[in-house]
């Protein structure tokens, strides 16, 4: 027979176990990608994602104006406002090189996604 001090602790270990499956789970979870703007251009410019799988591009404007991330190739458009961060889901892709451009700095902002 268990005293109330052991099944309290099974519980206690229950509960652990079913946090750190929880966390693993949560950090299977798609790529993140830091991309950064600054100078309104993209760092880096040129991303490599694996074919296949979808990412999150994890986008900080480090200027004082507001940016459009924006791919034709992709159909994404999100602003991303002066000082902010903003994440944007990149689906699955087929192998290939996606554009995207800043659309309020396009002659400076500039780079393109490449799945392989
Ligand atoms: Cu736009």
């Amino acid at each position: 027979m268990m005293t109330a001090r052991r099944r309290w602790l099974v519980a206690m270990a229950a509960l652990a176990i079913g946090l750190a499956a929880g966390a693993a789970r949560a950090a299977a979870g798609p790529k993140e990608i830091p991309l950064t703007i600054e100078g309104h251009r993209f760092t880096p410019a040129e991303i490599t994602v694996a074919a296949g799988a979808p990412v999150v591009l994890v986008i900080s404007n480090k200027d004082k104006a507001a940016e459009e991330f924006e791919s034709r190739d992709l159909r994404i458009e999100k602003i991303v406002p002066a000082g902010k961060t903003v994440r944007v889901r990149i689906p699955a892709l087929k192998k290939g090189a996606y554009a995207f451009f800043g659309d309020f700095h396009p002659k400076t902002a500039q780079g393109r996604i490449v799945a392989e």
